[in-house]
């Protein structure tokens, strides 16, 4: 008999599904396991439902015979998903490298986690094992890795899974055969050393001596992207003190199963620069293994010194900041967790902060019919909702009787979420204005995206402007307000990033040491961003003509230069937050017409035009795999898919194309893809981030079918197709 079969393996079996609830309060998202009696009292919604892939009633619609009667039923189903406060809530996951560190960081505290959870993360992890080889990748999509079979095997582990359960040994085996544990990128090393099931030795330095620096030299945290910032902040505080979970029987277990040698005999020195190839997408550069060997010979100088002391401090003030600052969400789900684990050990258990954080986890968990996962964020809500909006409004559905009500809710949701003070610790967490900005989830988080913003105002702007039944919730001053946002991030090149402005020197990108993604040390200017901006400027100015008039004109103008300026030859824009070049080359299209670019009158726009025409398929739509930002090529999915195939149409029509048959034949595809009930069914996940990393965007199937459908409908009138 071999010691498989001589195992008890554990039977983890999922809780019951139909108990469980998600909680709409002041723009946060929650779900919540009922007990057996407050289940009885309290049924489920449809939300609940859909997203727990249970069964729900939505009655079947006539079936439209054009296109504005699809988007019609599109956004009749999608009506149903709206909660009391307005908003959409969603699936956000994609990610395989968050459930570790929250799943490791409750562990360490020695914290319960609520009611649920620990059986639904088994079974998210269960689901989500690769079928041939039952490992996991950085995404849900991307083939095994160290980083993600490790992590993950470790998670599974930790929540009590046996190692001979058949996930675990699967899980294993591909582990050992990709090296083991040794090849783990710099994050999951990181991970595990803080469970002591790795060894600090083998890892590069992170060390907070860096926030000893004067601001003036580039090298300096405060310069970077603000996740990378963040990420790095706790990181090196954890890493400074060498916090270190002390050994018991499930972790010196854990030893023995990840490596595929005896722990004791692993070369730890050797391991710094390890990097499995299947995980390796931006590979060390030799100047970052330059200086990673200088610090490894500083480190046994600061890590005994008074610097190192200092050095803590003033990495654990930059954690307190940012808790502050988000009201203990933190900017992603990456570094709340880390953050919570130095809050631990610096505050302890009992601390306030400590409580805080514990709270706020529930902010980025999200529960599916697949299990538990949690969120790339603690939510879109806000991104979502103010692009559904103008999607509806657009189509004229916003006019509709039946419709009001939904808008009038929006409208109260972004009233509510725009932020409306700035950071308490701005200028010591280096953090920007927030005054009148909207973030992506919610206030709470409070960061200011400029797109985010700019979506934002142009919601405000069409529904208070548009909208006979609307009142004007946000007052003009607060319009101005998230103008001064926008007009304060513009960059030098014209363009717009993300959360702040480029603050750093490109050569940053050099000593990237995440080795999992491409372009994250500092802000970049991104097609995408900017087209937000170029149309939240020019909606306003449409209301507004007097204020600052000549700034927004200059902006505006210098914008559209940076999106002209990065076309490809190809004619297309590469989009580095959905997938992908379809996904850019709708934003650079609607940048571009705003100013009055079309087919008939400019190059770049006939030059995006036959692009998106050479991509399409046979069935009349388009499709495009994540693997196309990894690449930086056009790569076709095996299926066609609606989200790219509406994100194609939408530019094809906001650039006039004359091949009005082809963009017909797209319409058709979204219309025979949409089911009886009026919904879009799941398909390929449809965003990324850093080039690498995939992220589901679960309301995109419903936002930009119904906004496509509804542009047709406006502008080719209401033909049968
Ligand atoms: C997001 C989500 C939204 C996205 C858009 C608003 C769509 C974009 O136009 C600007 C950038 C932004 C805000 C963005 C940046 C990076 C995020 C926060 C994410 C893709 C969601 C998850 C990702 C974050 C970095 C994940 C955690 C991983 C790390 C590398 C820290």
């Amino acid at each position: 008999m071999t010691g498989a079969t001589l195992h008890q393996t554990k039977v983890h079996t999922p809780t019951d599904r139909t108990r469980w609830r998600l909680r709409a309060d002041d723009g946060k998202q929650t779900w919540h396991y009922l007990s057996e009696e407050e289940h009885r009292a309290n049924p489920q919604t449809d939300i609940e439902k859909y997203w727990l892939g249970l069964k729900l009633d939505a009655p079947e619609l006539p079936k439209p015979k054009t296109a504005l009667e699809a988007a019609r039923n599109g956004y009749e189903f999608f009506k149903r998903l709206q909660n009391e406060e307005g908003f959409w809530s969603g699936e956000y996951g994609g990610p395989m490298f968050l459930l570790p560190g929250l799943v490791i960081t409750y562990y360490i505290t020695g914290e319960k986690m609520p009611n649920g959870w620990a059986q639904e993360i088994i079974q998210y992890l269960f689901n989500r094992a690769h079928k041939d080889d039952g490992g996991w990748g950085l995404h849900i999509e991307g083939h095994s890795t160290v980083f993600g079979t490790a992590l993950n095997y470790i998670t599974l582990r930790l929540l009590g899974v046996d190692a001979e359960h058949p996930v675990c040994v699967r899980a294993r085996g591909t582990l050992h055969k990709l090296g083991g544990a040794t090849g783990s990128p710099s994050w999951g090393k990181f991970w595990m050393a803080a469970l002591g099931v790795y060894d600090w030795e083998g890892m590069n330095p992170v060390p907070p001596e860096l926030w000893l620096l004067p601001h003036i030299l580039p090298i300096h945290p405060g310069r970077y992207w603000c996740h990378t910032r963040n990420v790095y902040i706790p990181m090196s505080y954890i890493y400074g003190r060498r916090a270190t979970f002390p050994l018991n029987d499930l972790t010196r277990k854990l030893r023995e199963e990840i490596y595929t040698q005896p722990y004791e005999s692993i070369p730890w020195y050797q391991q710094r620069n390890n990097i499995c190839k299947a995980d390796e997408y931006y590979p060390h550069t030799r100047l970052l293994n330059f200086l990673n060997g200088g610090l490894v010979i500083a480190e046994k100088v600061t890590s005994r010194s008074m610097i190192r002391k200092a050095a803590l401090r003033a990495a654990y003030a930059q954690v307190k900041y940012e808790d502050e600052n988000t009201h203990y969400l933190d900017i992603g789900p990456v570094n709340k967790v880390m953050n919570m684990l130095s809050t631990w050990y610096e505050e302890g258990k009992e601390s306030e902060a400590f409580q805080k954080h514990l709270k706020n986890n529930i902010d980025f968990m999200w529960m599916s019919g697949e299990g538990m996962m949690m969120n790339g964020t603690n939510g879109s809500q806000l991104w979502d909702t103010a692009l559904l909006t103008q999607g509806v409004i657009e189509s004229g559905l916003a006019h509709e009787k039946q419709n009001h009500e939904s808008m009038k809710r929006v409208l109260t949701f972004l009233d509510v979420q725009q932020i409306r003070k700035n950071p308490p610790f701005m200028k010591e967490g280096y953090r920007d204005p927030t005054l009148g900005a909207w973030a992506f989830s919610n206030k709470h988080q409070g960061y200011t995206v400029s797109d985010c913003t700019s979506e934002g105002l142009k919601a405000v702007l069409l529904l208070q402007g548009k909208l006979s039944y609307t009142d004007d919730l946000v007052s003009v001053k607060r319009m101005e307000q998230a103008v001064d946002i926008v007009l304060a991030m513009q960059n030098s090149s014209g363009g717009f990033a993300s959360y702040e402005s480029v603050r750093g020197p490109a050569w940053l990108e050099y000593i990237n040491p995440a080795e999992v993604f491409g372009n994250i040390m500092i802000e970049y200017c991104y097609p995408e961003c900017s087209t937000a901006c170029v149309l939240g400027l020019t909606y306003f100015r449409d209301q507004r003509p007097n204020y600052r008039r000549d700034e927004i004109d200059a902006t505006i103008d210098r914008a559209v230069k940076f999106i002209l300026a990065d076309q490809r030859a190809d004619g297309s824009w590469y989009g580095s937050w959905a997938i992908c070049f379809t996904y850019a080359t709708m934003f650079a299209c609607e940048s571009l017409s705003s100013v009055g670019q079309f087919y008939d009158n400019s190059e770049p726009i006939r030059n995006a035009c036959e692009f998106l025409l050479s991509k399409q398929r046979e069935d009349g739509g388009w499709g495009e795999s994540y693997k196309s930002c990894e690449q930086h090529r056009y790569v076709e999915h095996e299926e066609t898919q609606v989200v790219q195939t509406s994100w194609a149409l939408m530019a094809l029509m906001a650039a006039r194309c004359p091949d009005k048959a082809a963009i017909q034949r797209g319409i058709r595809m979204l219309m025979r893809r949409q089911q009886p009930d009026g919904q879009w069914k799941q398909e390929a996940i449809e965003g990324i981030f850093n080039h690498s990393c995939s992220i589901s965007y679960g309301n995109y199937k419903h936002i930009f079918t119904i906004w496509a459908l509804g542009r047709y409908g406006r502008t080719y009138g209401d033909e049968t197709l």
